[in-house]
């Protein structure tokens, strides 16, 4: 196996990932089949053998890539991350150490079908890659293994080796990072459900770090090698506040989050988030320095089911009139934001995100002779604003008591 030259760090490019500040997930794979959660292998506690029917049956002929980078690129996305291998071992791409691929189920590499039609959309590439492997045959499973309850670990662990699943894992990446390149964001993966013990050692997180930026220079990393990376990545929750270190620094961190709570194709969970809970996700990831990465599960055909086409579509409608508050921006430090808003901040300018409408007023304290102009950002109309004179008060008897230097906006009735 090659080694990688661990002398080699470069310092990888962030400044897109901080401007961008939303992008797209895709989880595809075998388990779009079954169509009940990406994790259906373990859940259900499939032996691998008896899983291999789906890469029989799998025919994707309505993946595609360019379609998800239209997607994405229209609801102001500006990366997309496929996953090239999840939990259950089959490979998107043409790997040549194995033949569970979808190049060898159904003629197709969909790793580069994906990373040509995204870049050629002018959006970054990003790959998902996950270190545990419930397919290979080498994988070692122990009784702290993810198959939840398997009752026959002993003879399942029987002549496995780690060593060997480790060499595996490592040549594949590898083959993802030279053949499919310019990769501009790897999102590695491991999840346990509580602690089962495997860790950095068993896939040797070092050295696959190492590589990983000696073969794409300036590629930006997960933190899910379980040791350091470029980012932290907050699952299905967003933080409370913007990200800190143990010694309270700041750390760039982006939340996944998924559609309906499953991040595979699940066809009978209908339990959808709201487009507007969707955006308010995204404006609370900016407002506390993060990124949003949101993800689509399509089907087994490769489709994208019109739950997931209809937010995006309505994403992108908000995005077109709203992005400024968006990209290149982050936490509000000029002011401070009114219960029911929050705040994006790019240079000297503030954005105030309703989260309900109809307001009369917004009263911005401490922002007295701050404040040199406002308006709606979706038509750019002039928002008209006095600051609240500490003598006399008058000139609005609804806003007294109001603290001095605090500066009253008057909106529009109807929602803009
Ligand atoms: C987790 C995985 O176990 C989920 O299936 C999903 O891929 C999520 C993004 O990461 O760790």
């Amino acid at each position: 196996m090659p080694t990688p030259s661990t002398a080699t760090t470069p310092t990888p490019s962030t400044e897109w990932f901080d401007h961008d500040r939303f992008g797209m997930f895709i989880h595809f794979g075998l388990y779009s089949m079954p169509a009940r959660h990406e994790w259906v292998m373990s859940i259900e506690e499939r032996d691998a053998s008896e899983y291999e029917r789906y890469a029989r049956y799998f025919d994707p002929d309505l993946f595609d890539a360019a379609t998800f980078a239209r997607l994405a690129k229209d609801a102001g996305m500006k990366y997309v991350v496929l996953t090239t291998k999840h939990h259950e071992g089959f490979c998107l791409w043409d790997t040549a150490l194995s033949d569970y691929s979808a190049p060898r189920s159904c003629g197709r590499d969909l790793v580069r079908e994906f990373a040509d039609a995204v870049r050629a959309d002018g959006l970054k590439v990003g790959l998902y890659h996950s270190v545990l492997d419930w397919h290979h045959p080498d994988y070692t499973v122990d009784e702290r293994h993810p198959l939840r309850d398997c009752s026959d670990i002993d003879s399942v662990d029987r002549g496995k080796d780690m060593a060997r699943y480790r060499d595996y894992l490592h040549r594949q990446v590898r083959e993802l990072l030279t053949d499919y390149g310019p990769i501009d964001y790897m999102f590695y993966d491991f999840t346990f459900p509580g602690d089962f013990g495997k860790g950095p050692e068993d896939w040797h997180a070092e050295e696959l770090l190492a590589m990983t930026r000696e073969l794409q220079p300036g590629i930006i990393v997960n933190d899910r090698l379980g040791i350091p990376g470029d980012l932290v990545t907050p699952e299905q929750y967003q933080p409370d506040s913007p990200m800190t270190d143990d010694d309270g620094r700041p750390v760039r961190w982006e939340a996944c989050q998924t559609l309906n709570g499953s991040w595979g194709y699940d066809r009978d969970n209908l339990d959808f988030k709201s487009t507007h809970m969707l955006l308010s996700m995204l404006v609370d990831s900016v407002a506390k320095g993060g990124n949003l990465l949101l993800n689509i599960g399509p089907d087994g055909r490769g489709n994208v089911r019109d739950e997931d086409t209809q937010r995006l579509e309505d994403i992108g409608r908000w995005m077109h009139l709203h992005q400024r508050s968006i990209y290149g921006a982050g936490p509000a430090t000029a002011l401070t934001a009114p219960a029911g808003t929050v705040m994006t901040q790019r240079e000297n300018r503030v954005y105030v995100h309703f989260l309900a409408w109809p307001l009369k007023h917004l009263h911005l304290t401490n922002a007295g002779g701050r404040i040199a102009y406002a308006q709606l950002l979706n038509d750019a109309s002039e928002v008209t604003f006095q600051e609240t004179d500490p003598q006399a008060r008058a000139w609005n008897t609804n806003v007294g008591g109001l603290e001095p230097g605090t500066v009253t906006f008057q909106l529009p009735v109807q929602k803009p």
